[in-house]
């Protein structure tokens, strides 16, 4: 095995030095190493001589010499069709290869524009780790040891610390922003986040939340509603209404969901509004007083709303995709139709 091993090293580099100018180097090359009667198949047959204890670690060695040599083999053939350095006549004249234009993946597209939106209003932009510890996922953020959402069937856990989860909600980096500044606080926190579901067309292991937080004096729910609305007319434009109806979250009192007007039937019922005429588009609230105490802000002085919202969701109702596997498979038929879209 020793000597096995010690040859297919020399091999290594023999294949890294392997180089010729002749139009035919890269076949050349390929019947050497690559070939039925090659180099490569003739050591894959001493597996049978190999202790079966080390067949796994020889398999290994020999999947890397493989695959450095057909790397290798790729590198040859492209040097050879560009005719410099095989010695062939290049014609100049032929057309290029087409380069297909890139472009933004909607998640991207939308999360650019809430921005934007949001910095209209004097919102800056915040961001965290995407693995978390536990007071700043949960215990801080009201949600103490036995709460449900702490669930191990809706929270991925680091085995090798269970102190630490992917971050379950945005929520952790306004929790951070908390703790180092005092108000006044505004800021929204674009990210991707983790649960631990089976994935579907309705549900998926990651997705991509934008949450907000606005803390300092006299900050009312009216200025909530207000800065929401500002914020759905200019991302649905201006006929969209709004609608708030009362919700529970264990970070603000009072809580709310809001709902805007169907994008798509405008608000006379239709199979995606389940005929009712409203989509419910993101969650929001006044800080708990309790979570502002949590970080040392006065409650008495200090009032504040936050919100959040799923991107994924944005999406589908400005772009109708049905499917989140959609956003995570980075299939160019989906992709290519948002090619220009900024
Ligand atoms: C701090 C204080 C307040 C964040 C909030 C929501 C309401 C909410 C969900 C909507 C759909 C997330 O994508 S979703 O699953 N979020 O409804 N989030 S208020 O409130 C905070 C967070 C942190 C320190």
């Amino acid at each position: 095995m020793e000597q096995l091993l010690q040859q297919i090293e020399e091999l290594k580099q023999e294949i890294g030095a392997f180089a010729g100018t002749e139009a035919d180097v890269a076949e050349q090359f390929r019947i050497k190493y690559l070939g039925t009667k090659g180099v490569i198949k003739g050591l894959m047959g001493e597996m049978k001589n190999i202790p079966n204890d080390q067949k796994k670690q020889f398999g290994q060695v020999m999947n890397d010499l493989k695959q450095l040599a057909e790397e290798k083999w790729e590198s040859l053939k492209q040097a050879g069709g560009s005719g410099e350095q095989a010695g062939v006549d290049f014609d100049w004249t032929l057309p290029g290869t087409p380069v297909n234009a890139g472009g933004r993946h909607p998640i991207s597209i939308v999360r650019n524009q809430i921005v934007s939106i949001f910095k209209r209003l004097g919102f800056a932009v915040a961001e965290g780790p995407e693995i978390e510890d536990d007071w700043h996922n949960f215990t801080a953020l009201n949600m103490p040891e036995n709460h449900t959402a702490r669930d191990m069937q809706d929270t991925f856990y680091i085995l090798q610390n269970p102190d630490w989860v992917l971050r379950t909600h945005t929520s952790s980096v306004q929790a951070r922003v908390m703790e180092k500044q005092k108000p006044p606080i505004r800021i929204i926190c674009p990210g991707r986040v983790y649960r631990n579901e089976t994935i579907s067309a309705r549900a998926h292991c990651f997705f991509h939340q934008v949450e907000g937080l606005y803390i300092d004096e006299h900050v009312s729910f009216a200025d909530l509603k207000q800065t929401l609305y500002f914020f759905v007319q200019e991302m649905f434009g201006k006929d969209v209404k709004i609608r708030f109806r009362p919700s529970y979250f264990p970070f603000t009192e009072p809580s709310a969901e809001m709902d805007i007007s169907c994008t798509v039937c405008g608000g006379k019922g239709c199979s995606l509004c389940k005929h009712t005429g409203w989509v419910e588009i993101l969650g929001c609230g006044m800080v708990h007083p309790k979570m502002l105490d949590n970080f040392g802000i006065d409650s008495n002085k200090y009032t504040g709303f936050a919100f959040g919202m799923g991107m994924e969701r944005i999406c589908q109702l400005k772009y109708r995709v049905n499917d989140l596997r959609l956003y995570s498979q980075n299939d160019v038929r989906f992709l290519d139709q948002f090619t220009g879209s900024v």
